[in-house]
């Protein structure tokens, strides 16, 4: 892993984000195949699913549907520490996801004149599961849970066919959803399912849905882009990041374990230490290279903490460091600094914040209660992680009875004709004209 001193160096945010690049995907190219993909399954349904499961997952005469039966089997077979940890992890998303839903909140504007502000639910979300080279069970929980918890009526969840299953998907994500007592399960996967969610395949009974969320490859990400305008979706998940605050006092062991463990997730990953301590930068150094050695994915490891996205950063101070880290808008933010909790407050741009030494990522990616699907590659600057709100749409309601309509009456048409609508105008003045006059309440 790579050092970069830029102490002394007056740098703008772009500057620093330069010094520290992230992996580009080649987005172009899988948009591409993936509108064909998506394009196959609106025209040819059922076929062109069985098809693409051929193709891609070589998987043929498979369950498209997943019979209730076998997801119950898997809900059985799941080993007992294993279920027990779902299930905590459920209660615990379950009580963070109730606090993103907010109350409905009425303004009065004026005597008889109301607004209220609700949050509704969409009616049907499609869930994407990835099954290939990440099998996370965990997102399953981190996707199923809000959307209940928002009040989604109805949630499908599909994932691709797993050759080495005899075309089953992945028993622990089929386990984890029977937990949460999901029944609409589909074996299919990458941008086929996102098309088919988008689309609906009468053939299966499966209706179109409102919202697709859940992770997944580019093509995933491309597909999710392809019916953009059809239906809502998440935000795009790229490769993981996390981002460490670190000062003199921080511990070099528990640093370089947490920068490991988000760089085994893939090879694109990025993993950054921000720190104005140079001794403890050393000490990481040191650390890291024997824990990515160590560890069982080590090869992954090595070329996520090489690239040119991972490295050691040396700033001034504080607020330099500050600086950098709401540039870079990390996915996932650890803060360890001896004053974690009071600094949290600056750190504005990240994903996910992780508050003192005791609070590593990987516990926010299954145990904390936070949601663990979160915006990277700069998007945390504009974008939220998975929640509640994910799935809720804000809507106003609005009221205003006859005076109240009456009071703001000439405004509306002085507006109106200024807009050359006259017939606005005069939609009102129907209101004060005839039979309706003083009788009307709206
Ligand atoms: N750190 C990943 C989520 C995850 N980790 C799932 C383990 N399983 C992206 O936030
Ligand atoms: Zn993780």
């Amino acid at each position: 892993m790579r050092t970069i001193d830029l102490r002394g160096q007056k740098l703008s945010p772009a500057g620093m984000l330069a010094a520290v690049p992230r992996a580009t995907q080649a987005r172009a190219e899988a948009l591409e195949t993936a509108t064909r993909i998506v394009d196959d399954v609106r025209t040819g349904g059922e076929d062109a699913l069985r098809a693409q499961a051929e193709k891609f997952d070589r998987v043929t005469g498979h369950d498209l549907r997943v019979p209730g039966s076998h997801i119950d089997d898997a809900v059985a077979a799941l080993a007992p520490e294993v279920r027990s940890a779902l299930d905590e992890a459920i209660v615990r998303v379950r009580r963070a996801s109730t606090a993103q839903v907010p109350d409905a909140r009425v303004t009065d504007i004026g005597p008889g004149a109301r607004i209220t502000q609700r949050w509704q639910p969409v009616q049907r979300v499609g869930v994407y599961i990835p099954g290939g080279k990440a099998v996370y069970p965990s997102s399953v929980i981190m996707n199923v849970v809000p959307a209940q918890i928002a009040g989604v009526e109805q949630i499908a969840l599909a994932s691709p066919p797993q050759h080495d299953q005899g075309g089953r998907i992945h028993p622990v994500i089929l386990a984890a959803a029977g937990l949460l007592g999901i029944t609409e399960v589909y074996a299919m996967g990458g941008a086929g399912a996102i098309g088919a969610f988008a689309w609906g395949v009468p053939g299966l009974d499966l209706d179109p849905v409102d919202v697709v969320s859940g992770p997944g490859n580019n093509y995933v990400a491309s597909a999710k882009r392809a019916v953009a305008g059809v239906v809502g979706t998440d935000s795009e998940a790229g490769a993981t990041e996390i981002l460490i605050v670190a000062d003199a006092a921080a511990d070099a062991r528990l640093i370089a374990a947490d920068l490991v463990s988000q760089a085994e997730h893939d090879e694109q990953a990025s993993a950054v230490l921000v720190t104005d301590d140079a001794a403890l930068a050393e000490r990481v150094a040191v650390e890291i290279e024997q824990a990515a050695a160590a560890t069982r994915h080590s090869e992954r490891v090595a070329v996520s903490l090489a690239g040119p996205q991972s490295a050691i950063v040396l700033v001034d101070d504080r607020d330099m460091a500050t600086a950098f880290s709401n540039a870079y808008a990390p996915e996932h933010l650890e803060l360890h600094l001896t004053d974690a909790e009071a600094a949290a407050a600056a750190f504005t741009s990240a994903g996910a914040v992780f508050v003192g030494d005791q609070t590593p990522v990987s516990l926010g990616d299954y145990m904390a209660g936070s949601n663990h699907v979160l915006p990277t590659g700069g998007q945390a600057r504009y974008a939220p992680g998975l929640g509640a709100y994910t799935f809720l749409r804000p809507q106003q309601v609005i009221s205003y009875d006859h005076d109240a309509l009456a009071a703001v009456r000439e405004g509306v048409v002085a507006l109106a004709n200024a807009e050359a609508l006259p017939a606005h105008g005069e939609a009102v003045e129907a209101r004060f004209q005839g039979a309706a006059e003083g009788t009307t309440t709206l």
